[in-house]
């Protein structure tokens, strides 16, 4: 093998790794990232710290649905194809619900999760 060659096998080699770490990045820092399909919340329990803002990504496999986390005062969409943004600095430490507010079907009732907030 020639030094060329040998270069060029590196530097394809870093370029698929990139896009590897792109395809497959885990939620950057303070970012947690919920999916959201009928009828549950993935993950169904999250842990956060207290006084640390935490932004949760949401998406939707399937069609429109609703998050809302009524102790934080926040609700908002989740529609498909589209990464929903929102950001809270929890401030109480407990255990706290969200719950799809959109009827969604036969199991909506039961679609929610657990918020974790530790000091
Ligand atoms: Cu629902």
């Amino acid at each position: 093998m020639n030094r060329r060659f040998i270069i060029a096998l590196l530097v394809a080699g870093s370029a698929a790794e990139a896009a590897f770490a792109l395809r497959h990045a885990a939620a950057a820092p303070g970012e947690v990232e919920i999916q959201a399909s009928r009828f549950e919340f993935a993950p169904a329990t999250v842990k956060v710290k207290r006084g640390q803002p935490v932004t949760f990504v949401l998406t939707s496999v399937d069609r429109i649905h609703g998050f809302k986390m009524p102790d934080f005062g926040i609700r908002t969409d989740i529609v498909p194809d589209k990464e929903t943004r929102v950001t809270i600095t929890p401030e109480k430490a407990g255990t706290f619900a969200y719950f799809c507010d959109i009827f969604c079907g036969d199991g909506h009732e039961d679609m929610g999760g657990t918020l974790i907030v530790e000091d």
